[in-house]
């Protein structure tokens, strides 16, 4: 029998739809996407979504589990709309891991060898050394240390940096200073020199960098930010990119998305804006354990990567 899956992807065009479906076919010829907006999703028992209009979701009444298109779900859960107990799983690939911590390091790199100085001194034709930034003497906080962050620390330290990480619960990753808890979330912010968020967007990390945080950073840090957009209030992150406090903002995630021309974020000299591309899901990596969630929710059954909707995350 065909496996009808309602498909939504907020880029959504039928040559993604195709290549998610050409890719699940791999591991299961009868999975058949079908747009969330059409009537075909009626039957759709399971539903493959990056940012859908949750009132249409809420409307098919067939869905017994929910899969987001990424590896975070605050766009499936969020206001509660989906108000119904059915599984909500969400993509953990390591690919992703990967690449987000390619971002981060390629930003850090960026950032502590002046990179965008000499982009400048080369469009006027200087051609002198720029101050270094000694990475010994750095301090890196990874907010955040998941299946993304985890991999991003581990591969910091592996560069020969000085990391730490913050979590709900106590890890405990060979080479990182693991901590938890608001008052070790604040002596990280006090004493690290870099600090990067990945935390996923929940009712304790909403605005959880604003003023009081940024103050309370080193003067001249440097804040990297690929969790969601509003875990920060942008306006005290202008305001503190503007005062110097805070050297360079290296942006992947804003409040609203796509970020709007009006924004004060673009026109700074201390931010980076990137688009929400640190990590971009991939069909060919995450193909396998969506068609295996598929299966699972189609038998009843609870698949790998179900969230904990208590925690939100
Ligand atoms: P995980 O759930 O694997 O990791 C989340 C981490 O945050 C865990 O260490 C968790 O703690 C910690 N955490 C959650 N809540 C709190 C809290 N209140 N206080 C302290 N620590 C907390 O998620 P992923 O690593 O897979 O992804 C993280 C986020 O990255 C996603 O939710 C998404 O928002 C973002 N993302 C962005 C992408 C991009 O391209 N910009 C791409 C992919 C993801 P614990 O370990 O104890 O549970
Ligand atoms: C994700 C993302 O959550 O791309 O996977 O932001």
């Amino acid at each position: 029998m065909m496996s009808v899956v309602a498909f939504y992807s907020n880029h959504s065009n039928v040559e993604l739809q195709n290549e998610w479906e050409n890719r699940l076919k791999i591991y299961n010829p009868l999975i058949n996407l079908v747009p969330l907006l059409s009537d075909q999703a009626e039957y759709a028992k399971t539903a493959l979504l990056w940012k859908p209009p949750l009132e249409r979701v809420k409307k098919l009444k067939n869905l017994q589990g929910l899969i987001s298109l990424g590896q975070g779900v605050d766009h499936i859960i969020k206001d509660n709309i989906i108000d119904y107990e059915i599984p909500i799983v969400r993509i953990v690939d390591p690919f992703m891991a990967k690449s987000m911590s390619h971002w981060v390091v390629m930003s850090i790199l960026n950032y502590i060898r002046d990179t965008f100085g000499y982009y400048t001194q080369q469009k006027n034709k200087i051609y002198k050394p720029r101050k270094e930034i000694n990475f010994t003497t750095l301090k890196i906080a990874v907010y955040g240390i998941g299946a993304i962050g985890s991999v991003v620390a581990k591969d910091l330290k592996q560069l020969g940096f000085r990391v730490h990480g913050w979590s709900r619960t106590q890890k405990k990753i060979s080479g990182i200073n693991c901590f938890i808890g608001k008052d070790k979330f604040k002596y990280l912010l006090e004493t690290c020199d870099i600090h990067i968020c990945l935390l996923p967007l929940t009712i304790e990390t909403k605005n959880i960098f604003n003023n009081s945080s940024f103050k309370i950073m080193k003067h001249g840090s440097c804040f990297i930010n690929a969790g969601r957009g509003e875990q920060v209030v942008e306006e005290h992150l202008i305001e503190n990119c503007k005062l110097g406090h805070i050297s360079a903002a290296i942006l992947d995630v804003y409040r609203k998305e796509p970020l709007p021309k009006e924004s004060k974020l673009w026109d700074l000299k201390e931010i980076r804006i990137w688009p929400h591309v640190a990590a971009e899901t991939n069909p060919e990596t995450a193909a396998k354990q969506i068609a295996n969630a598929i299966k699972h929710i189609e038998n009843g059954k609870i698949p790998p990567n179900t969230i904990e909707r208590k925690l939100g995350y």
